[in-house]
């Protein structure tokens, strides 16, 4: 069974109606390095997660990137929506001319095996191997890095006053073409955003896996 990793349940009832019966939640808190790359978060969870379910796991990093912030909070969405809020980021980005930000979601998957399809992976140096699938290149335990393969979305929108109750998060401020993500449903919100598109990647690839 594969397990989607996380202690959200918006990002769950979002992955269930994409993946359908494919998935079920795992709420594990797995350690988020601190980094500026929503990859490498990701993929040390989804190992880390791996290791502690002995099943396969997928693992969502995502953020509210603020191009006028340049980029924050991005990877520190969590804390950002924990400490200050959403309506103070909305505050935050009002004070300025450009309003431009994206959403994106990171998954990574992380089952055990490898995904290099070369016929002799014996021959395979285990460090070219882990990079070849999108391990962290910086992992301490290199040697011992399962590999990773990651799957990356975004969507663009504008910072706007909230409006709307559905969503979580900083759904209520992300405005997409005349919409903000929270006056949307389930459905409509995946087929456009970040985890959807990730989502979407993520799925086609597991098909064939
Ligand atoms: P897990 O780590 O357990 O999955 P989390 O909510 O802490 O749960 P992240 O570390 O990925 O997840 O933090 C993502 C932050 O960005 C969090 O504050 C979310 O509310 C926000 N975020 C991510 N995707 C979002 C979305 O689709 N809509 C609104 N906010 C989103
Ligand atoms: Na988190």
């Amino acid at each position: 069974m594969l397990r989607y990793v996380t202690t959200n349940p918006g990002k769950v009832r979002e992955a269930e109606e994409y993946l359908d019966a494919a998935v079920s939640q795992l709420d594990y808190d797995y350690t988020e390095i601190q980094s500026d790359d929503l990859g490498t978060i990701a993929a040390r969870g989804a190992r880390e997660a791996y290791r502690h379910a002995g099943e396969p796991a997928l693992v969502d990093d995502a953020g509210l990137f603020v191009r006028a912030l340049d980029g924050f909070p991005g990877p520190y969405s969590s804390y950002a929506e924990d400490t200050i809020g959403v309506e103070r980021t909305w505050e935050l980005a009002r004070e300025e001319d450009d309003r431009a930000a994206s959403f994106r979601c990171v998954l990574a998957y992380c089952d055990g095996e490898g995904f290099d399809a070369s016929p002799d992976p014996v021959d395979v140096d285990d460090r070219v191997a882990a990079a070849a699938a999108g391990a962290d290149p910086e992992a301490d335990d290199e040697r011992e890095a399962l590999p990773v393969k990651l799957f990356e979305g975004r969507v663009r929108g504008t910072l706007v006053e909230p409006r709307g109750e559905g969503g979580f998060g900083f759904d209520p401020i992300f405005e997409h073409e005349g919409t903000t993500f929270a006056e949307m449903d389930e459905a409509e919100k995946n087929a456009i955003s970040h985890r959807g598109r990730a989502l979407a990647k993520f799925a086609e690839w597991f098909a064939e896996r």
